[in-house]
């Protein structure tokens, strides 16, 4: 990674704070609060994590919690992903197959023809990464020939043929856990240590990619706020997000609008967007270096103000 003058300041003042992480291939890593991470290549873009990014989210599905139904016809997707990108979006992530609480499976049918056009059209249009919220190997492959950058997997290539699939594509993937399946996940999700499982979990299936030849540069992780979690599981994970950090890799996180922050509010979704903000800036100073959210503008100025602070000696 380039690193210049003020980010040498930068990593000399935060590192006479904290530990430096040495240890770790590729890069400074700073152990709290900030890390430092490597660029990620996301096919012909690359993401640079020199400061916190938003992913914003893209659900072309009829049945998404938040948004189900208003993006599915293509120029109401375009039309919401440049609106994103306007806003300050790194990466628009498509998703075609609706993993709520209690959502149906969807064929692989419907989501080729869910997600293809909309990615077909979003690389030619835009001008930052896509990515595919999936976990089918044929919308995976699919979606990278369509020019997507980034393959966001839920099921953290668990699905038969995920991990071959991905190792013979050259993009990022990102790996998040989720205990249970989304139709029955929320029934009674348990843990002795959620921190602690869910970091043991994201190591396992960092070593199940590296030991088919999917190099650590291409993953990020995300610890799935909501998946298969209680209120209090998903909680515990904030406050210990950082301990995801051992794992040297990018953190992405995603808690907007999710019933988390309605429980938290009492709030139905559609006014869940100071909390799931504020979500956003806990989990930043926690260590997550992108955040997937559906309202970008408010979480871009929140962050800017995080990243103010942070650079400031
Ligand atoms: C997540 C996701 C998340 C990642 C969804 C929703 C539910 N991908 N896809 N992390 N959530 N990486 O849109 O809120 O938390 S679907």
């Amino acid at each position: 990674m380039p690193i210049d003058g003020a980010c040498v300041q930068l990593v000399f003042a935060v590192a006479c704070r904290q530990t430096c992480r040495a240890d770790l291939p590729g890069a400074f890593f700073i152990y709290t609060e900030l890390y430092l991470m490597p660029d990620v290549s996301c096919g012909r873009h690359v993401l640079h994590l020199d400061q916190p990014r938003i992913m914003g989210i893209l659900n072309v599905t009829h049945d998404s919690f938040s948004d189900g139904g208003r993006y599915v016809s293509l120029p109401a997707a375009l039309a919401h992903a440049r609106k994103m990108v306007a806003e300050g979006a790194d990466i628009i992530d498509v998703g075609g197959e609706s993993t709520r609480p209690g959502a149906r499976e969807v064929g692989v049918e419907d989501e080729l023809r869910r997600v293809i056009p909309v990615i077909e059209a979003l690389v030619d249009s835009l001008c930052v990464p896509i990515s595919v919220d999936t976990s089918k190997p044929t919308v995976m492959r699919a979606a990278v020939a369509a020019g997507a950058g980034l393959i966001n997997d839920v099921r953290a290539l668990r699905e038969p043929g995920a991990v071959q699939s991905v190792a013979e594509l050259d993009v990022a993937v990102c790996l998040m856990h989720m205990q249970g399946q989304p139709r029955t996940m929320q029934g009674e999700p348990h843990y002795h240590d959620v921190v602690a499982e869910v970091v043991n979990f994201l190591r396992d299936r960092v070593t199940a990619c590296e030991s088919v030849g999917i190099k650590r540069e291409r993953l990020l992780v995300d610890p799935g706020f909501g998946f298969g979690k209680t209120l209090a599981h998903n909680l515990s994970l904030l406050r210990g997000l950082d301990a995801l950090g051992e794992l040297g890799l990018p953190l992405l996180m995603g808690v907007s609008n999710k019933a988390m922050i309605g429980a938290i509010l009492n709030a139905p979704v559609q006014a869940r967007l100071y909390g799931s903000v504020a979500a956003a800036v806990l989990a930043v100073r926690a260590g997550a270096h992108i955040v997937r959210v559906h309202q970008v503008g408010p979480t871009r100025d929140a962050l800017a103000v995080c990243q103010a602070m942070r650079t400031v000696m």
